[in-house]
This record gives C-alpha cells, structure tokens and sequence, in this order.
C-alpha cells in the first residue's frame, strides 16, 4: 500500500467509541476512564483504555495495509502485517500506557495550565502483542552515523501538523530489554482502529505521545522527528514560562520528553466502618526501576502505612496496591506515594510547567 493519502479533517466516519468513558471533548475524540474502575482490573480492559487523539480516528484493513521503513541500507522496505508476522517472532510486553497530561487537574490547581483537563484516568495497563522494533531494524541494516528512529501516521491528519509523528533514538529502539514494539494486538485481540490498529508503537515507560497510532512510515535518521508533538509540545518547560507567547521561542531549547517519572494515584477509598479505611490505587515505574513499595499517610506524612502490592508485572506494567486503615479520624486528607526498587521516591510537590505534563506529586484524596 502507497502512503495513505491524508483524509481532510472529518469525523463522520469514525467506528463507535466506548460509551463508558468521561469524555472530554468529541471531534477529535478525548476521553478517559473513571480511576476508581481502573484499579479494579490488573489488566485494562477496551472499553475502559482512554482515547486521546489530535485528529480522527480511521479504521483500514489489515490484510492490505503496511509499513514503509526508510533510511536502512539499501532501498526502502514495505511491509504488510502479514508480512511482519511471517517474518518476525511475535513477542508480548505488559507495559502501561500512559498520556503525559495524567493528573493535569491537579497540577492545574497550583496554576492554570494549557491542555486537555484530564484526571489520573489517561492510563491503561495492557499487554501488547507485535514484532520487535530491534529485529525488523536488523533486517533492514543501520547506515553508521544514524541515530533516531521516526515514525509517522500519515493516515490521519491532524490538528497542529500535516501527520503525526514522534521519534526515539536509536539505541532506545534497539536494546532488547527496553521491549519496543510495532504492535498488533492488545491484551490478546487484534488491536482495534480506536487504539491505533492495524499497527502501533509500543515504547514501554515512554509517554503516550511517542506511541504512534496508524503507524505508516518508519525512518532511520539523523535527527529527531520533526513533527510538531516531538519539537513544539510534549516538553517540560521551566516554571517561569507561563504563557504561549513566552514558550514560542523557547520550545528548541528544551529537550523532548521520554519517560514518565514514578508516580502513585488513589483511585478508591471505602469507609468500612466510622473508623476504618479501604484504599485502593495504582502506581508506575520510574524511568530507571519498576515500583518496590507504595505507602499511605493520613497525617500529612508523619507515619507512612505500607500498602499491600497486589499485582505487578515485569518492568513496565503498572503496580496495583491496596491498603486498610484502622483508627482513622471521621474525615481527612489521604496521601500515596512510590518507591522504585533503586530507592527512589516520588516527591511531595509535582513541579508545575505551562503544558501540564508529568504531574508526579503524591497521590491525594479526602474521605
Ligand atoms: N496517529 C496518532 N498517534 C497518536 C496520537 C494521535 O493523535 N495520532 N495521540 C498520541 C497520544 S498524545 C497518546 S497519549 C496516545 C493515546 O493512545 P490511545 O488513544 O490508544 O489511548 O497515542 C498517541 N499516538
Ligand atoms: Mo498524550
């Protein structure tokens, strides 16, 4: 299949979204799961994986679309899923997806920021099925001097740019461990149109953004991507930026965003009687360790209660934990927060930046 040619801006033909999302905004789709449903489910089911979009969504059939790969040595290479799976092992990776705009309201609460109003619902722990990026770039072969690899969706168009694009650099594509995928299923289905089906990419630990959906063309490159949502957004200003005006000419200067720092989120809390608690909530790796241990405070920190981890798996799931509380007050401020298996521990304050992205400060809720 030639690179699809781009559809004008129209939503009239998109397959039926969840119906048990909170949406945020239709055309294009933005919606994401109550948190309370969430931690209910290790893995997270379709109807409850939230949708963000900067364009429509499109469906096309699997058996006819491809990949076009760019940049390797010697011609470029276009690839059918077919094709992608009779030459490549299929692999799985449990690896939660996460938007970099999760828990946005509440670092909007510190001061007005510019972006989608999300909640701590813009994440969704799946288990992804697709070849390995590392064994379809071996194939092609790496000219020297190369050092991202970008990818584009040039099925949809989109709000801020032509396609959509996000890029990775190359070694981050190619250790084994790091488990980037070009993925075709999730949680053992095919993967459907409204999470990026035919084909997307899976970058574990990354932020959402760079996840591209539609996939179409991968390029071996020099540089990174240089589409809009890799240069001019998804970047954590410094604090003193705090209007669009000011950021304009600042967005080179700042690098892209990659992963998302460890955080915790309470996602339940049950009264079981007038002075006992059960909580519930979900937390996710730092960039360099997947969580070790969750704790809960009812006093603003002075004593920490360890909650029990009730599931976890591999190094880029997400971590369920739950706790009960005894000898509680009649009401008050709970908060959460992680420790990876390095020691690290998620900071009480979450640093504000104009775009609202990687809020990380401990989880908070009042009962
Ligand atoms: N082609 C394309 N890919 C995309 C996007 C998009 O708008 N178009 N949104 C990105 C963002 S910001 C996120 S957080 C995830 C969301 O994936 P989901 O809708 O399957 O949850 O996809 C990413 N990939
Ligand atoms: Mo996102």
């Amino acid at each position: 299949m030639p690179v699809p040619v781009p559809m004008p801006m129209e939503y009239t033909s998109e397959p039926p979204h969840s119906e048990i999302l909170k949406v945020q905004g239709i055309n294009p789709f933005n919606a994401e799961a109550p948190t309370s449903s969430l931690v209910e489910f290790n893995l997270t089911p379709e109807d409850l994986v939230y949708c963000r979009n900067h364009g429509p969504v499109r469906e096309f059939d699997e058996e006819t679309y491809s990949v076009t790969i760019k940049g390797g040595v010697g011609k470029e290479l276009e690839l059918t899923i077919p094709e992608l799976k009779s030459t490549f092992t299929t692999v799985e990776v449990v690896a939660a997806l996460q938007c970099a705009g999760n828990r946005r309201n509440e670092m909007g609460a510190i001061k007005p920021v510019s972006g989608v109003g999300w909640d701590s619902g813009v994440i969704a722990n799946c288990r992804w099925g697709g070849v390995r990026l590392r064994d379809v770039l071996d194939h092609v072969g790496i000219q020297p001097g190369n050092s991202h690899v970008c990818f584009a969706s040039y099925a949809t168009l989109c709000q801020d740019d032509e396609f959509y694009g996000s890029s990775i650099t190359l070694e981050r594509a190619t250790r084994l461990e790091d488990d980037v995928l070009l993925a075709f299923e999730m949680n053992d289905e095919p993967l459907t149109a409204e999470h990026g089906g035919p084909l997307r990419l899976v970058v574990p630990g990354f932020l959402g953004a760079r996840w591209v959906k539609w996939l179409d063309t991968i390029i071996v490159s020099t540089d990174e991507s240089p589409n809009f949502y890799q240069q001019r957004d998804y970047k954590i200003l410094p604090p003193t930026v705090s209007s669009k005006a000011e950021a304009k000419a600042l967005w080179p200067k700042y690098p892209c965003m990659t992963s998302l720092p460890l955080n915790s989120v309470i996602g339940s809390v049950i009264l079981t009687s007038r002075t006992s608690l059960y909580v519930k909530g979900y937390a996710v790796p730092s960039p360099t360790a997947n969580v070790a241990r969750v704790e809960v405070t009812v006093d603003g920190g002075k004593t920490w209660h360890d909650a029990h981890i009730t599931y976890q798996e591999g190094r880029w799931s997400w971590t369920l934990w739950e706790v009960d509380l005894d000898d509680v007050p009649e009401s008050g401020t709970l908060f959460c927060r992680a420790t990876d298996a390095n020691g690290e521990v998620q900071p009480r304050e979450g640093t504000w930046n104009l775009r609202g992205v990687a809020f990380n400060g401990w989880g908070m809720a009042k009962w």
